[in-house]
């Protein structure tokens, strides 16, 4: 490591420290007393990340929290949030109410091979590490199962975040229009995934749950922005703050985030089918390759077996590899 990646390192090491310190001294001066307490009156400031796979409505999500269209939803059918990325206003969108730090991410299942991904986890990470105060779990309330797919984007987050993003997670189902979520009893298996989800991660309780509508809606009673509140006032009074040990004590001893990144891609892979299938594939590929070029040695041995003279096999031997290339 040069000197001036030293000092940048020092650098990010003194801000994470500095952020950290105000973050215990905000709450050592204001406690907010829970659920009574109306967004207006509340002075700190939040930090919230939404986390779920691609198109389930996390930068929707987001830009219904902060009032405005901050992220960029998805318009088409592919993933329009390639990059983490943060956004500030005031809740809602009303001068009085306190200020929201939205955190947007990709999703990362299934994208350890994109080396632009792995850059992301880095950039969340580093986000992340000076603390936050609700991670959503962002899921389209018309999924209706918990299957493989959902727990193993989950674990995925386990181990980016470690266990101690647990106590700070909020299931967020979006999409909970009339429309599209009728009865409140097409409520009941959503709500049952916070029970799966503690059972199948052995937490001590389940995690909170929400169902906000679109855009439009989601600030109006039933929307989802009271219950919302409510929810983060609730892990506010009764958790404490998220913290990124792990991470945080790496930088601190000198490792830089890529290379924290690159310590923990292989324990990330164990979540990722994908990964494996595509190292199977390149596996496969080289296999194959090597078949091929073996055949056509072979074939070219069986053409020169008859020719007494070596001068023209060399020949037909360098333009057979020339045209590999
Ligand atoms: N009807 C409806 N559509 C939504 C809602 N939330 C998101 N969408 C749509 O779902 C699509 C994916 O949303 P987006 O926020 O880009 O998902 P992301 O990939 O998780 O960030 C977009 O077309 C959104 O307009 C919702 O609550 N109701
Ligand atoms: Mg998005």
């Amino acid at each position: 490591m040069d000197h001036e990646q030293q000092l940048q390192q020092q650098q990010y090491l003194l801000q994470l420290q500095q952020l950290e310190q105000q973050r215990q001294d905000q709450q050592k001066q204001q406690r907010p007393a829970p659920a009574e307490q109306e967004p207006a009156s509340a002075p700190r400031e939040f930090t919230i990340v939404a986390l779920g796979k691609s198109g389930e409505g996390k930068s929707t999500l987001l830009n219904a929290v902060l009032g405005s269209e901050m992220f960029l939803a998805k318009t088409s059918v592919s993933e329009v949030t390639k990059t983490v990325g943060m956004a500030t206003n005031h809740f809602l969108n009303i001068d009085s109410n306190p200020m929201m730090h939205c955190i947007d991410t990709p999703s990362f299942n299934g994208k350890l091979h994109d080396p632009n991904r792995v850059e992301q986890i880095g950039n969340l990470l580093k986000l992340v590490a000076g603390g936050v105060d609700a991670f959503l779990f962002v899921v389209k309330c018309t999924r209706y199962r918990y299957d493989n797919t959902v727990h193993q984007t989950l674990q995925t987050y386990q181990s980016l975040l470690t266990p101690a993003f647990w106590p700070k997670v909020i299931i967020v189902f979006t999409h909970a229009t009339p429309e599209l979520l009728p009865a409140t009893q097409s409520r009941l298996p959503l709500i049952a995934w916070a029970r799966e989800i503690q059972e199948t991660f052995n937490l001590p309780a389940p995690p909170l749950t929400v169902f906000a509508m679109d855009y439009v809606r989601f600030p109006y009673p039933s929307g989802g922005a009271q219950d919302f509140w409510e929810r983060l006032m609730e892990l506010d009074a009764n958790t404490a703050p998220y913290r990124h040990t792990p991470f945080l004590e790496s930088i601190g001893s000198g490792f830089s985030i890529e290379d924290y990144v690159q310590r923990i891609k292989g324990h990330l892979a164990q979540f990722e089918p994908s990964y494996f299938e595509n190292q199977a594939e390149g596996q496969y590929k080289e296999n194959e390759h090597k078949k091929r070029k073996e055949g056509r040695f072979s074939l070219f041995r069986k053409s020169t077996q008859g020719t007494s003279s070596s001068k023209p096999s060399r020949n037909v031997s360098s333009t057979s590899s020339s045209s590999v290339s």
